[in-house]
């Protein structure tokens, strides 16, 4: 029988649970609250929800004499290793990586109608098998399975076990292709490390694209060869007046290189023509009264402008963005464009209209924040949707009128998904210009009938931006961000039918055992019901 989680009458999940327990032999009453031993988690309980569950069959066991099966391309062996990785510590078991025999755990790659990212999960009594057209979706079915494997699997030490996966077909593709998270590394920096571990956590939630917020008033923080001192100096400081620091080019294509092997693509963003401080503070010519400010450590926001009737702002431009295009295997340059209060009308217009154009010609896809829609999106552009619920209809329906016209939406309407923002007034860190924002509120929207007037097919997905004004350690990002970056990699990634607050928390709940494992901060937001040791 197939069916799709969401419609399942509940009295048939319950049962369903219930048949659950008896086959990993736990005889519990009330099986809607996880048991305390470690059975077998439901298949449904799994952030983001999958498209479709069908429990049934046997749990499988991974067992000392399980092997990690692989066929295909180099990369589906790579998957598996990763897998491997995973589990080895804490189960303490060799999991050899294999293209020889059958069972255990198999990685297949086969012709499926799921597309590049979907795949589907079989598990039964003789082994676990995840199918799907490419590598992508054997990464993401990797993270399904996990999830499936009791919170300890995550620790870093050997655990007793026992390691089950409830029985039954998970199959699953993303409603989005876009589904984001923001790092602004030019507020404060964080480190080649910092940002591996944070792409660690995004890949748990199927998240696919890093943005790298990597220049602002505040800190430069790529070395671009041909502009030397914009690392060197406008990377030198950041807000509070910190060190900074910058990525050398072998520094970014090592977050990059790692990204991809989670399978993430990285979105550089050089934001112009304001948020430009540490460029105009390195470079006195870029300015157009030809005196370099000093660098700046403040909080404000949309006092500098690259100066648009200057050569040289173009030639700066397209130096950068050459260099940065040559080290971007991904699509996207994102070129900013938003708060330029600093300059007028008419200059940002004709910023855009110079500057979309030397992106193209670097064979890369412009994204810039939705005020890129006052101007004229290039052919194929993304604009970043950052407005709130309550913004002018005016506002959202020039974003709205370019969505018609072809220009792709990436939704982060601040209110709900700015990850900077305080979940309530008590938050010792981040801010509150958009509101609080609790697990909840950015949870419950649907992207897919957020902006008025928009054709469905424009929403190209979701991201959570996080703004680094307040935030100085990893323990910040993983406040911020945990629980509520789970929630929006749902929103793009599971379909809209399965969207339901009061299942949702529960499956939000079961992640925070495995966020302790993990050694992860996290907000224990009081809307959420956290399991009890
Ligand atoms: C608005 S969002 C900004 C950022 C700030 C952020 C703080 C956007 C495109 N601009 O410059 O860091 O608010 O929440």
């Amino acid at each position: 029988m197939r069916r799709h989680h969401s419609t399942t009458p509940r009295t048939a999940r319950i049962l369903g649970s219930l048949l659950l327990l008896a086959a990993a032999g736990v005889f519990t009453v009330g099986a809607t609250t996880a048991p305390a031993k470690a059975t077998a988690t439901p298949l449904d309980r799994v952030v983001p929800a999958p498209a479709s569950v069908t429990p049934g069959g046997s749990p499988y066991r991974i067992t000392r004499d399980t092997s990690i099966r692989v066929s295909g391309t180099g990369e589906a062996r790579r998957v598996g290793e990763y897998l491997a990785g995973l589990l080895r510590p804490s189960t303490g078991y060799p999991l050899p990586v294999t293209d020889k025999g059958s069972g255990g755990i198999q990685l297949r790659l086969a012709a499926t109608t799921f597309g590049a990212e979907g795949y589907r999960l079989d598990s039964g009594r003789g082994g676990v098998t995840i199918t799907a057209s490419a590598p992508a979706g054997l990464f993401h079915g990797v993270q399904t399975l996990r999830q499936l494997l009791p919170a300890a699997v995550e620790k870093k030490s050997v655990q007793p076990g026992p390691w089950p996966v409830t029985g039954g077909t998970v199959q699953d593709a993303p409603r989005f292709p876009y589904r984001g998270a923001m790092l602004d590394v030019s507020r404060h920096f964080f480190t080649v490390d910092q940002v591996k571990r944070y792409i660690d956590q995004l890949a748990l939630y199927k998240i696919n694209e890093l943005h790298l917020h990597l220049g602002d008033d505040q800190g430069w923080r790529i070395a671009i060869d041909s502009w030397p001192r914009l690392a060197t100096y406008g990377g030198s400081t950041q807000v509070g007046g910190g060190r900074g620091g910058y990525y050398t080019k072998a520094d970014y294509q090592e977050i990059v290189r790692y990204a991809a092997s989670r399978y993430l693509e990285v979105v550089p963003e050089i934001d112009m023509p304001g948020h430009t401080n540490a460029a105009l503070a390195s470079y006195a010519e870029l300015n157009c009264d030809g005196v370099a400010p000093p660098l700046y450590t403040g909080t404000d926001v949309g006092f500098s402008s690259l100066c648009v009737p200057k050569q040289v702002t173009y030639d700066f431009v397209d130096d950068v963005v050459r260099e940065l295009a040559e080290l971007t295997p991904g699509r996207y340059l994102h070129i900013g464009g938003d708060e330029a209060h600093s300059t007028s009308h008419a200059d940002y217009v004709t910023f855009m209209n110079r500057v979309q154009p030397i992106v193209a010609k670097y064979g890369k896809t412009v994204i810039g924040w939705h005020q890129l829609t006052g101007a004229t999106p290039a052919k194929g552009a993304l604009a970043q949707y950052w407005g709130l619920d309550d913004t002018s209809a005016e506002e959202k329906a020039q974003v709205a009128q370019a969505a018609r016209n072809g220009t792709g939406l990436v939704l982060s309407p601040a209110d709900r998904v700015y990850l900077d923002m305080k979940y309530t007034a008590d938050t010792p860190l981040g801010q509150d210009w958009a509101g609080l924002v609790e697990v909840k509120r950015s949870y419950d929207w649907d992207p897919g009938a957020y902006l008025p007037g928009v054709p469905a097919s424009a929403v190209r997905g979701v991201e959570a931006p996080l703004w680094t004004e307040t935030i100085t350690r990893s323990a910040d990002i993983e406040y911020m961000a945990f629980p509520r970056l789970p929630g929006v990699a749902e929103l793009g990634w599971s379909p809209a039918a399965t969207h339901d607050w009061n299942a949702y928390r529960v499956r939000l709940a079961a992640q925070g055992p495995r966020w302790d494992a993990l050694g992860m901060t996290y907000y224990k937001s009081p809307q959420v019901p956290w399991p009890t040791r």
